[in-house]
Protein backbone atom coordinates (compact mmCIF):
# COMPACT_ATOMS: atom_id res chain seq x y z
CA UNK A 1 0.00 0.00 0.00
CA UNK A 2 2.48 2.67 -1.22
CA UNK A 3 0.40 5.49 -0.56
CA UNK A 4 -1.07 5.24 2.79
CA UNK A 5 -1.82 8.03 4.58
CA UNK A 6 -0.95 8.76 7.89
CA UNK A 7 -4.63 10.07 8.59
CA UNK A 8 -6.24 6.83 7.85
CA UNK A 9 -3.98 4.75 10.02
CA UNK A 10 -5.78 5.54 13.53
CA UNK A 11 -6.82 2.74 15.57
CA UNK A 12 -4.99 0.55 13.10
CA UNK A 13 -2.21 -1.33 14.66
CA UNK A 14 1.52 0.23 13.51
CA UNK A 15 4.54 -1.90 15.06
CA UNK A 16 7.87 0.74 15.59
CA UNK A 17 11.31 -1.13 15.66
CA UNK A 18 13.90 0.17 17.48
CA UNK A 19 13.26 2.28 20.64
CA UNK A 20 16.27 4.73 19.53
CA UNK A 21 16.09 8.80 18.87
CA UNK A 22 14.28 7.52 15.44
CA UNK A 23 11.81 5.13 16.89
CA UNK A 24 10.65 7.13 20.53
CA UNK A 25 9.98 10.30 17.89
CA UNK A 26 7.97 8.01 15.67
CA UNK A 27 6.06 6.16 18.55
CA UNK A 28 4.94 9.68 19.54
CA UNK A 29 4.33 10.84 16.23
CA UNK A 30 1.86 8.36 15.62
CA UNK A 31 0.33 7.93 18.83
CA UNK A 32 -0.39 11.75 18.52
CA UNK A 33 -2.60 10.75 15.55
CA UNK A 34 -4.75 8.17 16.83
CA UNK A 35 -2.58 5.08 15.92
CA UNK A 36 -2.64 2.17 17.80
CA UNK A 37 0.98 1.71 18.39
CA UNK A 38 3.22 -1.27 18.94
CA UNK A 39 6.99 0.31 20.47
CA UNK A 40 9.30 -2.93 19.91
CA UNK A 41 13.03 -3.48 20.97
CA UNK A 42 15.44 -5.89 21.50
CA UNK A 43 16.60 -4.42 24.62
CA UNK A 44 15.43 -5.67 27.49
CA UNK A 45 12.63 -3.73 30.11
CA UNK A 46 16.47 -2.84 31.89
CA UNK A 47 18.10 -1.96 29.21
CA UNK A 48 15.95 0.47 27.04
CA UNK A 49 16.53 4.84 28.18
CA UNK A 50 13.98 6.03 30.02
CA UNK A 51 12.29 7.94 27.41
CA UNK A 52 11.43 4.71 26.19
CA UNK A 53 10.21 3.25 28.75
CA UNK A 54 7.66 6.57 29.29
CA UNK A 55 6.26 6.04 25.94
CA UNK A 56 3.82 3.47 28.22
CA UNK A 57 1.78 7.23 29.12
CA UNK A 58 1.05 7.96 25.85
CA UNK A 59 -0.60 4.65 25.29
CA UNK A 60 2.29 3.37 23.46
CA UNK A 61 2.01 -0.90 23.62
CA UNK A 62 6.22 -2.05 24.59
CA UNK A 63 7.42 -4.62 23.48
CA UNK A 64 10.98 -5.52 25.00
CA UNK A 65 13.39 -8.34 24.61
CA UNK A 66 12.05 -10.53 22.33
CA UNK A 67 10.64 -8.85 18.96
CA UNK A 68 8.74 -11.78 17.51
CA UNK A 69 6.01 -11.15 20.67
CA UNK A 70 5.29 -7.78 18.20
CA UNK A 71 3.26 -9.67 15.84
CA UNK A 72 4.63 -8.15 13.21
CA UNK A 73 2.77 -10.15 10.21
CA UNK A 74 -0.34 -8.50 11.53
CA UNK A 75 0.44 -5.23 11.70
CA UNK A 76 -1.11 -2.45 9.48
CA UNK A 77 2.37 -0.71 8.99
CA UNK A 78 5.79 -1.78 10.34
CA UNK A 79 8.64 1.99 10.66
CA UNK A 80 11.97 0.55 11.58
CA UNK A 81 14.82 3.24 13.03
CA UNK A 82 17.60 3.24 10.68
CA UNK A 83 19.72 1.11 12.68
CA UNK A 84 17.59 -2.25 12.40
CA UNK A 85 18.28 -4.32 8.86
CA UNK A 86 16.75 -6.94 8.16
CA UNK A 87 15.92 -9.60 10.47
CA UNK A 88 13.44 -12.75 9.85
CA UNK A 89 9.96 -11.65 11.29
CA UNK A 90 10.62 -8.39 9.41
CA UNK A 91 11.10 -10.19 6.35
CA UNK A 92 8.05 -12.39 7.08
CA UNK A 93 5.90 -9.65 7.48
CA UNK A 94 7.25 -7.88 4.09
CA UNK A 95 6.76 -11.29 2.27
CA UNK A 96 2.73 -11.27 3.44
CA UNK A 97 2.29 -7.81 2.11
CA UNK A 98 2.99 -5.38 5.62
CA UNK A 99 4.14 -2.38 4.18
CA UNK A 100 7.55 -1.78 6.44
CA UNK A 101 8.86 2.35 6.48
CA UNK A 102 11.89 4.45 7.35
CA UNK A 103 11.13 6.87 10.40
CA UNK A 104 12.48 9.37 7.36
CA UNK A 105 9.91 8.23 5.16
CA UNK A 106 7.09 8.55 8.07
CA UNK A 107 8.14 12.02 8.88
CA UNK A 108 8.44 13.01 4.96
CA UNK A 109 4.45 12.33 4.67
CA UNK A 110 3.71 13.54 8.56
CA UNK A 111 5.28 16.40 7.59
CA UNK A 112 3.01 16.77 4.87
CA UNK A 113 0.22 15.91 5.81
CA UNK A 114 0.40 18.23 8.57
CA UNK A 115 0.41 20.68 6.11
CA UNK A 116 -2.59 19.71 4.39
CA UNK A 117 -4.80 19.50 6.68
CA UNK A 118 -3.71 23.02 8.04
CA UNK A 119 -4.07 24.72 4.70
CA UNK A 120 0.28 25.57 4.25
CA UNK A 121 2.47 25.09 1.66
CA UNK A 122 4.35 21.99 2.18
CA UNK A 123 7.95 22.27 3.39
CA UNK A 124 10.46 22.08 0.73
CA UNK A 125 12.66 19.31 1.05
CA UNK A 126 16.48 19.31 0.91
CA UNK A 127 18.08 16.16 1.72
CA UNK A 128 21.73 15.61 1.72
CA UNK A 129 23.73 12.29 1.16
CA UNK A 130 27.13 11.10 0.83
CA UNK A 131 29.76 8.98 2.99
CA UNK A 132 31.34 11.91 4.14
CA UNK A 133 30.68 15.77 4.93
CA UNK A 134 27.01 15.65 4.95
CA UNK A 135 26.38 16.45 8.30
CA UNK A 136 28.86 19.62 7.82
CA UNK A 137 26.69 20.58 3.96
CA UNK A 138 23.12 20.09 5.82
CA UNK A 139 24.14 22.50 8.28
CA UNK A 140 25.71 24.90 6.42
CA UNK A 141 22.65 24.69 4.00
CA UNK A 142 20.48 25.02 7.06
CA UNK A 143 22.31 28.18 8.51
CA UNK A 144 22.27 30.13 5.27
CA UNK A 145 18.43 29.48 4.62
CA UNK A 146 17.95 30.51 8.65
CA UNK A 147 19.62 33.72 8.06
CA UNK A 148 17.46 34.26 4.81
CA UNK A 149 14.31 34.19 6.78
CA UNK A 150 13.27 31.11 6.27
CA UNK A 151 11.59 28.46 9.23
CA UNK A 152 14.12 25.72 8.43
CA UNK A 153 14.69 22.59 10.12
CA UNK A 154 17.90 21.04 9.84
CA UNK A 155 18.33 17.42 11.48
CA UNK A 156 18.01 14.28 10.56
CA UNK A 157 20.91 11.65 10.41
CA UNK A 158 22.50 14.84 12.52
CA UNK A 159 20.83 13.61 15.43
CA UNK A 160 17.70 15.27 15.21
CA UNK A 161 14.71 12.77 14.01
CA UNK A 162 12.38 14.83 11.63
CA UNK A 163 10.01 12.97 12.93
CA UNK A 164 9.85 14.58 16.71
CA UNK A 165 9.01 17.88 14.59
CA UNK A 166 6.91 16.98 11.90
CA UNK A 167 3.97 18.96 13.39
CA UNK A 168 5.89 22.33 13.18
CA UNK A 169 5.23 24.73 10.21
CA UNK A 170 8.24 24.94 8.69
CA UNK A 171 9.41 26.68 5.32
CA UNK A 172 12.54 24.27 4.23
CA UNK A 173 12.84 21.25 5.61
CA UNK A 174 16.67 20.38 5.78
CA UNK A 175 17.62 16.77 6.22
CA UNK A 176 20.98 14.73 6.64
CA UNK A 177 20.05 11.11 5.48
CA UNK A 178 21.86 8.17 5.78
CA UNK A 179 22.06 5.03 3.76
CA UNK A 180 20.00 3.39 6.58
CA UNK A 181 17.23 6.00 6.25
CA UNK A 182 16.99 5.67 2.55
CA UNK A 183 16.26 2.28 2.16
CA UNK A 184 13.04 2.03 2.60
CA UNK A 185 11.34 5.12 1.11
CA UNK A 186 8.52 5.09 -1.35
CA UNK A 187 7.22 8.52 -1.16
CA UNK A 188 10.16 10.24 0.07
CA UNK A 189 10.48 13.20 -2.60
CA UNK A 190 13.49 15.82 -2.01
CA UNK A 191 13.04 19.37 -4.06
CA UNK A 192 16.57 19.23 -3.94
CA UNK A 193 18.48 16.12 -3.46
CA UNK A 194 22.54 15.88 -2.60
CA UNK A 195 24.97 12.91 -2.88
CA UNK A 196 28.46 14.39 -1.86
CA UNK A 197 30.49 11.21 -2.39
CA UNK A 198 30.53 7.38 -1.67
CA UNK A 199 33.43 5.50 -0.50
CA UNK A 200 33.15 2.26 1.81
CA UNK A 201 31.64 2.52 4.25
CA UNK A 202 29.01 0.45 6.26
CA UNK A 203 29.73 -2.92 4.53
CA UNK A 204 29.01 -4.97 7.80
CA UNK A 205 25.73 -3.89 6.71
CA UNK A 206 25.87 -4.25 2.79
CA UNK A 207 27.59 -6.76 1.07
CA UNK A 208 28.78 -4.43 -1.76
CA UNK A 209 29.64 -0.95 -2.21
CA UNK A 210 27.12 -0.77 -4.75
CA UNK A 211 24.12 -2.07 -2.88
CA UNK A 212 25.26 0.96 -0.43
CA UNK A 213 25.54 3.10 -3.37
CA UNK A 214 22.14 1.90 -4.17
CA UNK A 215 20.47 2.80 -1.54
CA UNK A 216 21.98 6.27 -1.10
CA UNK A 217 20.67 7.07 -4.80
CA UNK A 218 17.14 6.32 -3.89
CA UNK A 219 16.43 10.30 -2.59
CA UNK A 220 16.46 10.85 -6.13
CA UNK A 221 13.89 8.39 -7.27
CA UNK A 222 11.03 10.29 -6.85
CA UNK A 223 12.43 13.54 -8.50
CA UNK A 224 11.02 15.69 -11.82
CA UNK A 225 12.10 18.12 -13.75
CA UNK A 226 11.70 20.86 -11.19
CA UNK A 227 13.81 19.32 -8.69
CA UNK A 228 17.23 19.45 -8.33
CA UNK A 229 20.05 16.61 -7.83
CA UNK A 230 23.72 17.90 -6.92
CA UNK A 231 26.02 15.74 -7.53
CA UNK A 232 30.38 15.81 -7.98
CA UNK A 233 31.37 16.37 -11.37
CA UNK A 234 32.81 13.45 -12.83
CA UNK A 235 31.88 10.85 -10.56
CA UNK A 236 30.05 8.08 -11.86
CA UNK A 237 28.75 6.28 -8.85
CA UNK A 238 27.24 9.71 -7.76
CA UNK A 239 25.63 10.80 -11.35
CA UNK A 240 24.85 7.53 -11.91
CA UNK A 241 22.34 7.13 -8.74
CA UNK A 242 20.87 11.11 -9.15
CA UNK A 243 19.66 9.77 -13.21
CA UNK A 244 17.57 7.11 -11.41
CA UNK A 245 15.37 10.21 -10.97
CA UNK A 246 14.28 12.88 -13.55
CA UNK A 247 15.75 16.11 -12.09
CA UNK A 248 18.04 18.78 -13.51
CA UNK A 249 21.81 17.70 -12.50
CA UNK A 250 23.91 20.57 -11.04
CA UNK A 251 27.41 19.47 -10.46
CA UNK A 252 30.31 20.95 -8.52
CA UNK A 253 33.87 20.77 -7.89
CA UNK A 254 36.93 21.24 -10.23
CA UNK A 255 35.24 22.27 -13.88
CA UNK A 256 31.70 21.90 -12.24
CA UNK A 257 28.83 24.60 -12.23
CA UNK A 258 29.75 25.26 -8.71
CA UNK A 259 33.13 25.31 -9.97
CA UNK A 260 36.08 24.65 -7.02
CA UNK A 261 39.16 26.83 -7.79
CA UNK A 262 42.38 27.60 -5.89
CA UNK A 263 40.74 30.91 -4.63
CA UNK A 264 37.17 30.64 -4.85
CA UNK A 265 34.08 28.41 -5.13
CA UNK A 266 32.54 30.31 -7.97
CA UNK A 267 28.02 29.90 -8.95
CA UNK A 268 28.81 30.49 -12.72
CA UNK A 269 24.76 30.63 -13.15
CA UNK A 270 24.32 33.33 -10.43
CA UNK A 271 27.63 35.48 -11.22
CA UNK A 272 28.62 34.93 -7.88
CA UNK A 273 32.00 34.32 -6.59
CA UNK A 274 32.84 33.43 -3.03
CA UNK A 275 36.45 33.71 -1.73
CA UNK A 276 37.80 30.76 -0.09
CA UNK A 277 40.02 33.01 2.10
CA UNK A 278 37.04 34.32 3.31
CA UNK A 279 35.24 31.19 4.67
CA UNK A 280 35.53 29.81 7.93
CA UNK A 281 35.54 26.11 6.42
CA UNK A 282 39.39 25.65 5.69
CA UNK A 283 40.53 22.68 3.46
CA UNK A 284 40.21 21.65 -0.12
CA UNK A 285 37.28 18.75 1.46
CA UNK A 286 35.71 21.83 3.05
CA UNK A 287 35.97 23.77 -0.74
CA UNK A 288 33.87 21.02 -1.89
CA UNK A 289 31.09 21.01 0.78
CA UNK A 290 30.85 24.69 0.40
CA UNK A 291 30.28 24.26 -3.45
CA UNK A 292 27.60 21.68 -3.19
CA UNK A 293 25.96 23.23 -0.27
CA UNK A 294 26.20 26.44 -2.51
CA UNK A 295 24.50 24.26 -5.46
CA UNK A 296 21.50 23.04 -2.68
CA UNK A 297 20.86 26.40 -2.09
CA UNK A 298 20.45 27.90 -5.52
CA UNK A 299 16.31 26.91 -5.75
CA UNK A 300 16.18 29.52 -2.71
CA UNK A 301 17.31 32.35 -4.33
CA UNK A 302 19.29 33.46 -1.72
CA UNK A 303 21.32 36.98 -2.06
CA UNK A 304 25.22 36.07 -2.08
CA UNK A 305 25.63 39.14 0.80
CA UNK A 306 23.96 36.63 2.97
CA UNK A 307 25.63 33.57 1.99
CA UNK A 308 28.81 35.16 2.19
CA UNK A 309 28.22 36.32 5.61
CA UNK A 310 27.27 32.68 6.80
CA UNK A 311 30.08 31.43 4.96
CA UNK A 312 32.79 33.95 7.05
CA UNK A 313 31.59 32.66 10.38
CA UNK A 314 30.39 28.91 10.20
CA UNK A 315 33.18 27.29 11.16
CA UNK A 316 31.60 23.18 10.99
CA UNK A 317 30.89 21.01 13.66
CA UNK A 318 32.15 19.86 17.13
CA UNK A 319 33.76 16.39 16.67
CA UNK A 320 34.57 16.86 13.02
CA UNK A 321 38.62 18.11 12.14
CA UNK A 322 38.58 21.11 15.87
CA UNK A 323 41.34 21.84 17.20
CA UNK A 324 40.82 21.14 20.68
CA UNK A 325 44.87 22.47 22.48
CA UNK A 326 48.29 23.20 21.36
CA UNK A 327 50.60 21.90 23.85
CA UNK A 328 54.50 21.71 23.86
CA UNK A 329 54.07 22.46 20.07
CA UNK A 330 51.63 20.27 19.61
CA UNK A 331 48.32 20.27 18.41
CA UNK A 332 45.16 17.87 19.32
CA UNK A 333 42.40 17.33 16.66
CA UNK A 334 39.42 15.66 17.68
CA UNK A 335 37.84 14.04 14.61
CA UNK A 336 35.32 11.56 16.60
CA UNK A 337 33.04 11.74 13.54
CA UNK A 338 35.90 10.23 11.10
CA UNK A 339 33.52 6.85 11.47
CA UNK A 340 34.93 5.79 8.10
CA UNK A 341 38.25 4.88 6.44
CA UNK A 342 37.44 7.81 3.81
CA UNK A 343 36.98 10.57 6.60
CA UNK A 344 40.21 9.17 8.31
CA UNK A 345 42.40 9.49 5.08
CA UNK A 346 40.76 12.76 4.32
CA UNK A 347 41.70 13.85 7.84
CA UNK A 348 45.10 13.26 8.14
CA UNK A 349 45.91 14.58 4.37
CA UNK A 350 44.21 17.58 5.57
CA UNK A 351 46.65 18.19 8.45
CA UNK A 352 49.44 20.90 7.67
CA UNK A 353 51.83 18.89 10.06
CA UNK A 354 54.00 17.11 8.40
CA UNK A 355 53.78 14.06 10.57
CA UNK A 356 50.48 13.07 12.90
CA UNK A 357 50.08 10.47 15.86
CA UNK A 358 46.53 9.01 14.52
CA UNK A 359 44.56 7.26 16.75
CA UNK A 360 42.34 5.00 15.70
CA UNK A 361 40.08 2.29 16.21
CA UNK A 362 36.59 1.11 17.62
CA UNK A 363 33.75 -1.52 16.06
CA UNK A 364 35.17 -2.66 12.52
CA UNK A 365 32.65 -2.24 9.87
CA UNK A 366 33.73 -4.49 7.09
CA UNK A 367 35.93 -2.21 4.66
CA UNK A 368 39.35 -2.25 3.42
CA UNK A 369 42.54 -0.37 5.93
CA UNK A 370 44.54 -0.28 3.20
CA UNK A 371 44.28 3.56 2.12
CA UNK A 372 44.99 4.40 5.77
CA UNK A 373 48.27 2.35 5.89
CA UNK A 374 49.12 4.61 2.43
CA UNK A 375 48.18 7.86 4.29
CA UNK A 376 50.20 6.92 7.30
CA UNK A 377 53.05 6.05 5.08
CA UNK A 378 53.27 9.37 4.28
CA UNK A 379 52.12 11.38 7.17
CA UNK A 380 51.96 9.06 10.49
CA UNK A 381 54.53 9.38 13.32
CA UNK A 382 52.57 6.41 14.65
CA UNK A 383 49.15 4.98 15.43
CA UNK A 384 47.37 4.17 18.72
CA UNK A 385 44.56 2.04 18.57
CA UNK A 386 41.50 1.35 20.93
CA UNK A 387 38.86 -1.17 20.81
CA UNK A 388 37.93 -4.53 18.94
CA UNK A 389 39.17 -3.59 15.61
CA UNK A 390 42.84 -2.82 17.09
CA UNK A 391 44.09 -6.34 15.73
CA UNK A 392 42.55 -5.52 12.26
CA UNK A 393 43.89 -2.56 12.24
CA UNK A 394 47.78 -3.19 13.49
CA UNK A 395 47.66 -5.79 10.81
CA UNK A 396 46.60 -3.43 7.97
CA UNK A 397 48.73 -0.70 8.86
CA UNK A 398 51.59 -2.28 11.07
CA UNK A 399 54.13 -2.21 8.08
CA UNK A 400 53.55 1.57 7.90
CA UNK A 401 53.94 3.43 11.18
CA UNK A 402 54.87 2.38 14.63
CA UNK A 403 51.90 0.47 16.41
CA UNK A 404 50.51 0.74 20.49
CA UNK A 405 47.22 -0.58 21.90
CA UNK A 406 45.47 1.16 24.57
CA UNK A 407 42.73 0.59 26.72
CA UNK A 408 41.05 3.62 27.60
CA UNK A 409 40.89 6.81 25.83
CA UNK A 410 42.92 8.21 28.50
CA UNK A 411 45.65 5.89 27.46
CA UNK A 412 45.30 6.34 24.13
CA UNK A 413 46.06 10.19 24.46
CA UNK A 414 48.89 9.78 27.05
CA UNK A 415 51.00 7.34 24.65
CA UNK A 416 50.31 9.78 21.67
CA UNK A 417 51.39 12.84 23.40
CA UNK A 418 54.70 10.59 24.47
CA UNK A 419 54.99 9.68 20.51
CA UNK A 420 54.61 13.11 19.49
CA UNK A 421 57.22 15.71 19.16
CA UNK A 422 57.21 19.27 18.61
CA UNK A 423 55.42 20.35 15.33
CA UNK A 424 53.62 17.40 15.50
CA UNK A 425 49.90 16.73 15.28
CA UNK A 426 47.62 14.13 17.33
CA UNK A 427 44.87 13.39 15.40
CA UNK A 428 41.25 11.56 17.08
CA UNK A 429 40.13 9.96 13.82
CA UNK A 430 39.09 6.28 14.05
CA UNK A 431 37.91 5.48 11.24
CA UNK A 432 35.27 2.92 13.04
CA UNK A 433 32.41 3.19 15.05
CA UNK A 434 32.10 3.91 18.43
CA UNK A 435 29.81 1.15 19.72
CA UNK A 436 32.06 -0.92 21.47
CA UNK A 437 33.59 1.64 23.84
CA UNK A 438 31.07 4.43 23.60
CA UNK A 439 27.08 6.07 23.52
CA UNK A 440 28.24 7.21 19.92
CA UNK A 441 31.06 8.93 18.31
CA UNK A 442 29.82 12.28 20.36
CA UNK A 443 30.77 10.28 23.27
CA UNK A 444 33.86 9.28 22.40
CA UNK A 445 34.74 12.38 21.27
CA UNK A 446 33.86 14.04 24.61
CA UNK A 447 36.56 11.15 26.21
CA UNK A 448 39.26 12.56 24.02
CA UNK A 449 38.48 16.47 24.78
CA UNK A 450 38.63 15.32 28.47
CA UNK A 451 41.69 13.53 28.66
CA UNK A 452 43.49 16.22 26.22
CA UNK A 453 42.41 18.97 28.73
CA UNK A 454 44.02 16.60 31.57
CA UNK A 455 47.42 16.19 29.79
CA UNK A 456 50.35 18.71 31.31
CA UNK A 457 53.16 20.53 30.31
CA UNK A 458 56.28 18.75 29.66
CA UNK A 459 58.72 19.04 32.10
CA UNK A 460 61.37 21.15 29.97
N1 LIG B 1 17.51 -2.11 17.72
C1 LIG B 1 16.68 -3.17 17.68
N2 LIG B 1 16.90 -4.14 16.73
C2 LIG B 1 17.93 -4.07 15.85
C3 LIG B 1 18.79 -2.96 15.90
C4 LIG B 1 18.54 -1.97 16.85
O1 LIG B 1 15.74 -3.29 18.46
O2 LIG B 1 18.08 -4.97 15.02
C5 LIG B 1 17.26 -1.04 18.72
C6 LIG B 1 18.41 -0.82 19.69
O3 LIG B 1 18.35 -1.73 20.76
C7 LIG B 1 18.19 0.62 20.12
C8 LIG B 1 17.52 1.25 18.92
O4 LIG B 1 17.13 0.20 18.04
O5 LIG B 1 17.36 0.73 21.24
C9 LIG B 1 18.49 2.17 18.21
O6 LIG B 1 18.01 2.57 16.97
P1 LIG B 1 19.01 3.21 15.91
O7 LIG B 1 20.27 2.41 15.86
O8 LIG B 1 18.30 3.42 14.65
O9 LIG B 1 19.44 4.60 16.61
P2 LIG B 1 18.68 5.97 16.84
O10 LIG B 1 18.93 6.36 18.25
O11 LIG B 1 17.28 5.96 16.38
O12 LIG B 1 19.61 6.91 15.94
C10 LIG B 1 19.36 6.97 14.53
C11 LIG B 1 20.70 7.02 13.80
N3 LIG B 1 21.47 5.81 14.13
C12 LIG B 1 21.88 4.97 13.19
O13 LIG B 1 21.66 5.12 12.01
C13 LIG B 1 22.66 3.77 13.64
C14 LIG B 1 21.48 8.26 14.20
O14 LIG B 1 22.63 8.35 13.36
C15 LIG B 1 20.63 9.48 13.97
O15 LIG B 1 21.33 10.62 14.45
C16 LIG B 1 19.30 9.35 14.67
O16 LIG B 1 18.63 8.14 14.25
C17 LIG B 1 18.35 10.53 14.39
O17 LIG B 1 17.99 10.58 13.05
C18 LIG B 1 23.89 8.05 13.97
C19 LIG B 1 24.71 7.17 13.06
O18 LIG B 1 25.63 6.53 13.54
C20 LIG B 1 24.66 9.35 14.17
N4 LIG B 1 24.42 7.13 11.75
C21 LIG B 1 25.19 6.37 10.80
C22 LIG B 1 26.32 7.20 10.22
O19 LIG B 1 26.25 8.45 10.26
O20 LIG B 1 27.28 6.59 9.69
C23 LIG B 1 24.31 5.95 9.63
Amino acid sequence: MPHTRIADLKDKRVVVVGLGLSGIAACRLLAGRGVCVVGADTKGADEVSPSAKALAVDGVELVLGDLAVARMSEADLIVISPGVASFRELDEAESRGVPIWGEVELAARAANEASDAEGRTRARLVAIGGTNGKSTVTSLVGAVLERAGFRTFVGGNLGEPLCAHANTAFDVLVVEVSSFQMERVDAFHPHVAVLLNVTPDHLDRYTTIDAYAHAKGNAFLLQTSTDLAVVPINDDTCMRQACRGGARVVTFGVGGDLEVTHEAVVDHAAGATYLRSECGLQGGHNALNVAAALAAIRPFHIDPAIVKDVLKIFRGLPHRMALVRELDGIRYFDDSKGTNVGASVTALRGLTEPKVVLIAGGRDKGGSYAPLAEALREKGRAIVLIGEASALLAAAVGAAVPVFCAATMADAVRLASEAATAGDAVLLSPACSSFDMFRDYKHRGDAFVDAVQQLRKRSP
